[in-house]
C-alpha cells in the first residue's frame, strides 16, 4: 500500500496510527501542501480530484481518499472497528462529529497558528475566535462523553478514537488549553499508550 500524505497533517496521522497498529508495513509519500503539491493537474488526475492528503493507494490506481474512509476500510475486520451494526455506526457517529465539528475548528486554528506561516489580520483573528469558540464546544461533547466512558465506543480502542485523537492532542497548537477537560486528558494519556502507538512526527 502507499500512503499519499503530508507529515504535519493529522488527517495523515491517523492513517499512520492505524497502519502502524495493524502492522501493515506501507510506503509514504509526502506533499509539500504548503507548495500546492496536491493541487497539481496530475494530482488531482490521479490521485484525489479533492486536492488533498491523506489518500491510501491500496493496489496499484485503486486510490481511497478521506482518512474516515480510510480508517473505516483499514479496520473492517479488526478489533479497531465493533463487528454489531450498532457499534459500527457508533464508531461512524464519532468520526462524522470528528468531521464536521472538531476538526473544522481545531485543526484549522492549528494550521493558521502552527503549520502555515499565515498572516494573522483581523479578519483572520476573527475567524480564529469562532473556530476555536466552536473547537472548546466538541472538547466539551467529548469530556461529557469520556467522563463515563474510557473510549468513544464499546468500552474499547476503536477507530472512533484515533479520529478524535488526531487532533486533540495537538490541540494546543490551536492554542487550545486542555486543563478544564481532565476527562480528554486521561484518554489522551489511554490512547498514547496503546500497543504500537506511534507519534505524530513519525513517517
Ligand atoms: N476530510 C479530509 C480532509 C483532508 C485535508 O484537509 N487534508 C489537508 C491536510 S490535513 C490537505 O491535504 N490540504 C492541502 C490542500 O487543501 O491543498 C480527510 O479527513 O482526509
Amino acid at each position: 500500500m502507499i500512503l499519499h500524505d503530508n507529515l504535519s497533517s493529522g488527517n495523515g496521522y491517523k492513517v499512520r496510527l492505524l497502519l502502524a497498529q495493524l502492522g501493515i508495513p506501507f510506503e509514504r509519500i509526502e506533499y509539500d501542501i504548503t507548495a500546492g503539491e496536491t493541487r497539481t493537474p496530475e494530482f488531482l488526475e490521479n490521485v484525489n480530484a479533492n486536492g488533498r492528503v491523506p489518500v491510501l493507494e491500496i493496489e496499484e490506481g485503486e486510490f481511497l481518499a478521506e482518512s474516515g474512509a480510510i480508517l473505516f476500510y483499514l479496520a473492517e475486520g479488526t478489533p479497531f472497528l465493533p463487528e454489531d451494526r450498532l457499534g459500527k455506526a457508533r464508531a461512524l457517529q464519532w468520526m462524522f462529529f470528528e468531521q464536521y465539528s472538531h476538526e473544522p475548528n481545531i485543526a484549522v486554528a492549528r494550521a493558521w497558528l502552527h503549520v502555515f506561516d499565515v498572516e494573522m489580520t483581523q479578519e483572520r483573528r476573527d475567524a480564529l475566535e469562532v473556530r476555536q469558540k466552536r473547537g472548546y464546544d466538541a472538547l466539551g461533547v467529548m469530556e461529557r462523553h469520556l467522563k463515563e466512558n474510557d473510549f468513544f465506543v464499546g468500552g474499547r480502542y476503536s477507530v472512533a478514537d484515533i479520529a478524535l485523537y488526531a487532533y486533540t492532542h495537538v490541540a494546543s497548537e490551536g492554542g487550545f488549553d486542555l486543563d478544564d477537560f481532565p476527562a480528554v486528558l486521561a484518554w489522551l494519556g489511554r490512547v498514547s499508550s496503546q500497543p504500537g502507538y506511534i507519534p505524530i512526527t513519525q513517517g
